[in-house]
């Protein structure tokens, strides 16, 4: 049985989110406000089918996909640019790899005890993040 990320998740640390969004070409102003926030991750898990709601007082974004299937990612109110997407089970963490402009884009889930892991990658930046849960 595939692990299960259902739940509300709320950031605790986040390392090089910084390089992350200057990989990203994020600008000056939108770096200082995002690096404040701490987002909140609303998962609901049906088998293979996944919401993550990623939200802050800033601003949200939702992606919806099934695992193993390609789709196109929009990333309004991040970087704006289009990927095509696709998520894969490793074991028990979820890879998703954003192909688009940005080379080596994508990052990956898992769960440890209570606390969801997030790397996510980005040229030659990666960002890692951890959410307890609520
Ligand atoms: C852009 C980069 C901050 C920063 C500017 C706006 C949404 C896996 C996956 C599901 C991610 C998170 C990507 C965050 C990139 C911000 C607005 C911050 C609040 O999560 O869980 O999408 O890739």
């Amino acid at each position: 049985m595939p692990a299960n990320f259902s739940g509300i998740w709320n950031l605790t640390t986040s390392d090089n989110f910084e390089g992350y969004m200057l990989a990203l070409g994020i600008d000056f102003a939108t770096r200082k406000i995002a690096k404040m926030l701490k987002p909140q991750k609303t998962i609901e898990q049906d088998g293979d089918s996944f919401t993550i709601r990623t939200t802050s007082t800033f601003r949200n974004y939702l992606v919806q996909f099934k695992v193993g299937e390609e789709f196109e990612e929009d990333n309004k109110g991040l970087d704006g640019r289009k990927c095509k997407s696709v998520v894969s089970w490793d074991n028990d963490k979820l890879v998703c790899v954003q192909t688009g402009e940005k080379r080596n884009r994508g990052w990956t889930n898992w769960i440890e005890g209570d606390e969801l892991y997030l790397e996510i990658r980005c040229e030659d930046q990666v960002c890692n993040q951890v959410y307890k849960k609520a």
